[in-house]
């Protein structure tokens, strides 16, 4: 039996009644994993730099295996750029080479910038007009379901890499499932968390990290799924695709 862990944490009551989102995370794992594992979820609740919450919510359900399907994980590309200008050019030209047009790059880019708020989930653009076609408004569409196969095999694999970092770990989890999602062709994210100012453009075989995408110390991030509408029909509409995004339980290998 597999079992998915979500833990969500806010400052001035939950989430529901107004408080403030500090952090959250998500563990697929078996029962003999869930002890360890939610020690570290705990730690991460109470030690983020957003702040202590006075909220935390744990939900531990059982998951149907059959239900579970399996993706690879992107390959990462470390860029180097030396400012936020040069790292958002990048960003542009990466998602144009991607199919994305140069109005929807640029709209993708602003619309993080425009934010008042961090947004909780992800904002769905058309890749081709640069429309935002979701209706999630604030809370945007939620990506959840997702975790590695394997914890200790990714993260040796990470650092066979000469990577580490959680912020890494967890946001090349969350694009290896968004790249696997039919009709995205490419993701824009970069982090809510004031110190943190690396972000990464994701595409269906690659994760482009970029080491500048914001101002230190602002504590606005979000991220841009792009879709290429022509691959949505009556067999394959909007809603299956946020229901994948949304539902669907996706191991990382
Ligand atoms: C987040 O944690 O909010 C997103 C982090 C994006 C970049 C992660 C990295 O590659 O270090
Ligand atoms: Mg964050």
């Amino acid at each position: 039996m597999m079992y998915s862990i979500k833990m969500r944490s806010a400052k001035g009551g939950p989430h529901e009644e107004g408080g403030k989102h500090i952090s959250g995370a998500e563990r697929i794992l078996r029962e003999d994993e869930i002890e360890e594992e939610l020690i570290n979820v705990y730690r991460r609740a109470i030690t983020h730099e957003k702040g202590k919450p006075d909220f935390i919510n744990l939900k531990i359900e059982a998951i149907d295996e059959d239900k579970i399907l399996y993706k690879k994980r992107l390959n990462i590309i470390q860029h180097k750029v030396s400012s936020k200008e040069e790292g958002l050019k990048l960003a542009k030209e990466l998602l144009i080479k991607n199919t994305v047009s140069e109005e929807a790059a640029k709209e993708g880019i602003s619309s993080i910038q425009k934010l008042k708020e961090s947004i909780h989930g992800a904002m769905l653009l058309d890749k081709d007009s640069g429309k935002r076609i979701d209706d999630k408004g604030i809370k945007g569409v939620r990506v959840t379901g997702i975790a590695s196969a394997d914890i200790k095999k990714y993260k040796e694999s990470l650092k066979r890499d000469g990577r580490e970092g959680l912020h890494l770990e967890e946001a090349l989890i969350l694009a290896s499932k968004i790249a696997s999602c039919k009709a995205i062709v490419a993701e824009l994210c970069w982090s809510d968390d004031p110190s943190y100012v690396i972000g990464y453009v994701g595409t269906k075989e690659n994760y482009h990290r970029i080491p500048i995408l914001k101002d230190k110390g602002n504590p606005v991030g979000g991220r841009v799924f792009f879709v290429d509408t022509s691959q949505l029909n009556d067999n394959y509409t909007l809603e299956d695709l946020i229901d994948y995004l949304e539902k669907q339980i996706v191991l990382i290998e």
